[in-house]
């Protein structure tokens, strides 16, 4: 993350020179949002029907990020659910919002197996392949130059590393992966191009799988970035196990690192203890990525417990973000920006 001066340090300096006491955060209360203290990008995903409808979520978001990712927006199965019909709508009000206040989006996500509308994987291999170009070369031709890095293929590996079994893989083999970075590449050429997946934030064999794949590629010249590591935790299963080695053996081929989608999810109701586990588990995510270098971005998985996809998914579980349904900011969040 050369050349990006960390926020805060910068405010440091200012007082310094204007001989204005150095700034001292209140206690429990960071007065200091949150992307000023980093020089990673801070993000979190967004929804557009919240942006647009509540006033409290979007000066959140607007004060304490300068990154954000569209939760659903930019999937397949959102802005092409009838072959030849597209809905822009969502995705492009996210990228508006991002550009009039100086954000960086996140764009999420090009090829996955899930939210794939039914016609896509319908298809025969060949025509397959031809509506996959185009699709890809489609979306990232439409925002180019607006987004700073792709989630260009998600979730690809079975927890054990051997390949998931999608259409894609099914029909086209494992080829199909550098093709997509391929064609995202020449749609736009500065953009950062991830692979992204859940469950490797440790070595384990599906950061395994990732590593070597990423590997191969690089050495074929497939245009690959980054790694985007989600960081879906849950304080029952303890804190994954030699993240901050995991990330750095991403760095020593030459890919930037991501936390592209972080929550920590507890039993409910929360308590005062488990909501200190939390705050542990997102410090310990957000510290790893600040000690190693080209871990670029920490991103959570939408900010408020308001709006999250935790309890819909697993039932009595939840509280999985840094602010409470109110827009009060848990000790999480001061784990983060004591
Ligand atoms: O948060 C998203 C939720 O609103 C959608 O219903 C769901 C659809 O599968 O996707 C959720 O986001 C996922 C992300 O796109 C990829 N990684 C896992 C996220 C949580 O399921």
């Amino acid at each position: 993350m050369s050349g990006r001066i960390p926020k805060k340090r910068v405010l440091a300096t200012v007082a310094a020179v204007m001989g204005i006491a150095a700034w001292q955060a209140p206690a429990a209360s960071a007065s200091v949002p949150l992307q000023y203290t980093t020089n990673r990008y801070v993000g979190s995903a967004v929804a557009a029907a919240y942006l647009a409808s509540e006033t409290d979520y979007r000066a959140v978001l607007t004060r304490e990020f300068d990154n954000v990712t569209p939760e659903n927006e930019m999937k397949w199965g959102t802005i092409e659910a009838v072959r030849g019909q597209y809905d822009w709508s969502g995705a492009d009000a996210i990228v508006r919002y991002a550009q009039t206040h100086h954000k960086t989006v996140r764009g999420h996500t090009l090829v996955w197996h899930s939210q794939l509308p039914d016609w896509v994987g319908a298809l025969p291999a060949d025509e397959l392949r031809r509506v996959l170009r185009d699709h890809v070369t489609t979306e990232v031709k439409r925002y180019k130059g607006k987004i700073r890095a792709w989630d260009v293929v998600n979730e690809i590996f079975n927890e054990d590393g051997t390949w998931r079994d999608t259409v894609f893989h099914q029909k086209l083999g494992e080829g199909f992966v550098a093709d997509v970075f391929r064609w995202a590449h020449a749609a736009d050429p500065h953009a950062k191009l991830y692979i992204n997946d859940y469950n490797i934030e440790g070595i384990n064999p599906k950061s395994d799988a990732v590593y070597n794949l990423v590997k191969t590629l690089r050495r074929q010249g497939v245009p690959i970035s980054g790694v985007g590591i989600q960081g879906h935790l849950s304080i029952q299963y303890g804190f994954p196990g030699q993240y901050r080695e995991n990330l750095a053996r991403f760095a020593k081929i030459g890919v930037e690192t991501a936390v592209t989608e972080a929550d920590v999810r507890i039993p409910t109701p929360p308590d005062a203890a488990k909501l200190a586990t939390q705050a542990s588990y997102f410090g310990q995510l957000w510290d790893g990525c600040h000690a190693v270098r080209k871990c670029v971005e920490f991103t959570t998985w939408g900010f408020t417990d308001r709006h999250s996809w935790v309890p819909d998914v697993f039932p009595g579980e939840g509280a999985a973000c840094l602010f409470d349904e109110n827009l009060r900011p848990k000790p999480a969040y001061f784990a983060l920006n004591p």
